[in-house]
């Protein structure tokens, strides 16, 4: 369990906004978040800013066909990295158990330390099983990845025909891609390599998004196997990336012209 470190004082205008960031540096104090994810976490808080912290329609159409690619997989892995540990890890171990999902810790940075943290975090979280820790003869590597994320466990990542990574650098993405593996994204940055390579790209807050696929997960669970084909086979990913960034750039023009008013 990650230990918060850090008061908030519950008055301040962007109470949960700093609350999150510190649960990242205390996450990063705990060998639980790597430095870089103090980075990475600023840059998804400014496209953030830009939705203006909520949910856009357009992720909800992603958010729906990301649970029905996972209802329909046979071998559906969730990927865990460290952001996403602290940020949302009972959402992630919940999504798990309703769409029948392996959870899998894989690291950019990878360290016995980390990936033990990690594991801990989401067992107290309510996970019973947490691949990609303790290896062993299970270690098997992604081919053309030199880095870290190339390991991991066969029965999980390797083995999986459907891969969610929320919060991911691209090149994994495409590698996956190339071994004939759906890859489900979560990322605030509709423009990243991730982003553009995924097969369903969620361009929203990862708290927010995995809270939402949870109840879209109870809704799509009561519908048959031809409906979910039918919601996969209706979605368009590049036309929703396109959604994505019109949205975000009415945002800034509306923004702007208030702006004006009130300046
Ligand atoms: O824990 P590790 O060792 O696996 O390392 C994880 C990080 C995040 C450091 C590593 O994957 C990394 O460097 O990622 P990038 O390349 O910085 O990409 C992270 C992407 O996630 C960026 O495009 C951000 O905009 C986006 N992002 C950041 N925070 C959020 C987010 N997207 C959704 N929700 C967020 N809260």
């Amino acid at each position: 369990m990650v230990r918060f470190l850090t008061e908030v004082p519950e008055d301040h205008p962007r109470y949960l906004s700093l609350k999150e960031r510190h649960a990242i540096i205390d996450g990063m104090h705990q060998k639980i978040v790597a430095e870089a994810g103090l980075i990475a976490h600023g840059r998804g808080e400014a496209f953030d800013y830009i939705l203006g912290e909520e949910t856009p329609a357009y992720a909800l159409i992603q958010e729906e066909a990301a649970v029905a690619i996972l209802l329909l997989a046979e071998h559906p892995v969730i990927s865990v990295n460290g952001n996403v540990a602290v940020l949302c890890p009972k959402e992630l171990v919940q999504l798990a158990e309703k769409t029948s999902a392996k959870l899998e810790v894989n690291l950019f940075y990878r360290t016995k330390e980390r990936e033990k943290n990690i594991e801990s975090v989401l067992k107290d979280a309510g996970a019973k099983e947490v691949l990609g820790v303790h290896l062993g003869d299970r270690a098997k590597s992604i081919p053309e990845i030199t880095h870290k994320r190339r390991i991991v466990d066969l029965n999980g990542i390797f083995l999986a025909d459907v891969v969610f990574v929320p919060l991911e650098d691209g090149d994994r993405t495409m590698v996956l891609r190339k071994m004939g593996k759906k890859v489900i994204s979560v990322d605030l940055n509709p423009m990243s390599r991730t982003s553009v390579w995924s097969n369903v790209t969620i361009v929203n807050h990862v708290r927010r998004a995995t809270r939402e696929m949870l109840d879209i997960a109870d809704d799509l669970t009561k519908k048959s196997k031809e409906e979910l084909i039918t919601i996969i086979d209706k979605y368009d990913n590049n036309n929703l990336l396109q959604d994505s960034l019109r949205f975000m750039s009415d945002r800034l023009i509306k923004l702007a012209q208030k702006q004006l008013k009130e300046g």
